[in-house]
């Protein structure tokens, strides 16, 4: 009798666990799981690789070192041929999107602009400024910004790209045929340029200060990877306990660093409104640029006069403004430079082109001329094509949310869009790993799915800084390539990706710059 009630107790439990397990991936921890508008299940409409383990997808990056979990992620998208994918991790259905139809929707929909939950692990760092924070807050901080990226202001900066190229290549005056490491010099650059256009302050005094920034700046990435990964990390506990040496002290010497370039540029703003007070006519708007060079960081001031924004939020902007606008650059620049070692032929026509268009007295180079020089423009964008400086973009539903191909995502998804897999889906893309600028050619890209090139995001989350920065590493190209051929000083197979915030490599990079005669 008992037997038959154990026998009868179990089956219910049996059914009732088949049930749940319907709604729920009950061994993923109990995530949602994906459902479909047919009914059908979601295998019948994408990929849905099974994971390492019983536990779905939750352990596939255990143990792995971030070399090892960036190709697990390329050889993902190989699996699933270029169809964006599902997997369970962790309480959370996750959607990987490697295709540009599913880009184009997911990026254009205007509920899906929230950012996914690892995006929370960098808010110690750039606590909720526009990159991080969503809905209201974000919308308010991207109107504010969205008017400093203007075209007049960022003429205005040319001088300083200008300048700051000089000063790269003049660190080299006085040798003819060298080596050079590529990351110090040109991380100086794009640290140098944001803070002078950006925060209007000069970095040349506080040099040193630059330095550990970047010390400091790299340690937080190297947390930053070891939480996401480990799930152990997740929570606050066991992260700091065990994962975060060094990490409070770095992020207290970056945002020591931003308060600096936020008081210095405070008093000089003053001195700069107080002469304004005494030159122009009363009703004038003060804060409104006039002729010289107005920081952006000026805005944010000028706002806070307004109430605006307050001063923690103004230390959010300038610590997200410096992050984006220091990192992303400075991986796009290393390759492009690398690029040019290994493509002599394709630099020899950028340079061509270069001497064609630009005077060698460097005064007039404005953005009206540089616009002139296509070639280059394919080149960096080929270039950022294989390497996304930001080869990962995260978002999260808010709601149960339908996409076109009749996926329902359920609500607190996570949305990875693999910025680095669409750009060598070759379902848009012919011998993907081959280096061609030639592909964007107007000829050439006008079949292609616009957004099968996304290096700067696109729809209302794009990147606020994308014609700065294609301004900024066209300049310093220019300045370069007149002085310099470039060649090899490492071989292509050499290099070794991992994962991060952002693109990293495992080794140093190294160009061969010899001086044109
Ligand atoms: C080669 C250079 C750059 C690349 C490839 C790049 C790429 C991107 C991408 C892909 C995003 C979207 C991130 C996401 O959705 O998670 C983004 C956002 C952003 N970028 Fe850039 N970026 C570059 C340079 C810059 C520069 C120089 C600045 C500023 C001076 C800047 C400011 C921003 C800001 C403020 C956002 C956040 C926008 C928002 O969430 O509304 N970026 N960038
Ligand atoms: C976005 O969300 C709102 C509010 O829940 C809903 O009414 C609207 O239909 C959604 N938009 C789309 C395109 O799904
Ligand atoms: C750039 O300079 C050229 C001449 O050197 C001038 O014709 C052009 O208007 C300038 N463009 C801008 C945007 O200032
Ligand atoms: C690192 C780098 O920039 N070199 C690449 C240039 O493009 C080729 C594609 O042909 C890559 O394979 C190299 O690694």
């Amino acid at each position: 009798m008992l037997a038959l009630w154990l026998v009868v107790a179990l089956s219910v439990l049996l059914h009732w666990l088949y049930k749940v397990n319907k709604e729920f991936y009950i061994l993923a921890f109990l995530a949602r799981r994906v459902k479909t508008k047919n009914g059908k299940p979601a295998e019948s409409i994408v990929p849905v690789p099974k994971g390492n383990t019983i536990f779905a997808n939750c352990f596939d990056y255990f143990g792995k070192n971030r070399v090892e979990i960036f190709k697990q992620i390329r050889r993902m998208a190989r699996t699933a041929a270029g169809e964006s994918y599902i997997q369970y991790r962790l309480g959370k259905a996750t959607y990987n999107v490697i295709d540009a139809r599913n880009a184009e929707f997911i990026l254009n929909h205007p509920n899906l602009t929230t950012k996914g939950f690892v995006y929370n692990f960098l808010h110690p760092f750039l606590k909720t400024g526009v990159l991080t924070s969503n809905e209201c807050k974000w919308h308010t901080r991207r109107t504010m910004l969205t008017r400093t990226f203007h075209f007049n202001i960022l003429n205005q900066f040319q001088d300083i790209f200008i300048t700051e190229s000089l000063k790269f290549v003049d660190q080299f005056n006085g040798l003819n045929s060298f080596n050079v490491w590529l990351s110090d010099p040109i991380a100086k650059f794009t640290l140098n340029s944001i803070c002078e256009t950006a925060m209007g302050v000069k970095l040349d005094e506080m040099a040193e200060t630059g330095d550990r920034y970047r010390e400091s700046f790299y340690l937080i990435d190297e947390c930053f990877v070891r939480r996401v990964t480990n799930p152990l990390y997740w929570g606050d506990f066991w992260y700091h306990l065990l994962a975060a040496h060094g990490y409070c002290a770095a992020l207290k010497m970056v945002h020591d660093f931003s308060s600096d370039i936020i008081a210095k540029r405070r008093i000089l703003l003053e001195e700069e409104l107080e002469y304004r007070r005494a030159t122009q006519e009363a009703d004038d708007d003060l804060c409104v640029p006039r002729g010289k060079p107005f920081a952006m960081l000026d805005t944010l001031i000028c706002a806070e006069k307004d109430g605006l924004i307050d001063h923690s939020g103004i230390c959010e902007e300038v610590d997200t403004l410096m992050f984006e606008g220091y990192d992303s650059p400075y991986i796009g620049l290393t390759f492009a430079l690398l690029n040019m070692s290994f493509y002599g032929k394709h630099q020899d026509i950028c340079y061509r082109e270069i001497q064609d268009h630009i005077d060698d007295d460097l005064s007039n180079l404005n953005v009206t001329q540089l616009g002139k020089l296509k070639y280059l423009d394919y080149f960096l964008k080929e270039t950022m094509r294989l390497y996304p400086s930001i080869p990962l973009m995260c978002r999260e539903t808010i709601q149960a949310t339908e996409l076109f191909n009749g996926l329902i995502l359920p609500k607190r998804s996570q949305i990875n869009i693999h910025v680095f897999d669409i750009h060598r889906n070759p379902k848009y893309w012919d011998n993907p790993n081959e280096f061609h600028p030639e592909r964007f050619l107007p000829e050439n890209s006008q079949d292609r799915h616009t957004y099968a090139f996304i290096p700067f995001s696109a729809g209302q989350r794009n990147c606020l800084g994308q014609k700065y920065a294609m301004q900024q590493m066209k300049t310093l190209m220019v300045v370069v390539l007149k002085k310099f051929r470039i060649l090899p000083a490492m071989e292509p197979q050499s290099i070794i990706f991992q994962m991060g915030i952002n693109l990293r490599t495992k080794n140093k990079m190294q160009v061969k710059f010899v001086r044109r005669k």
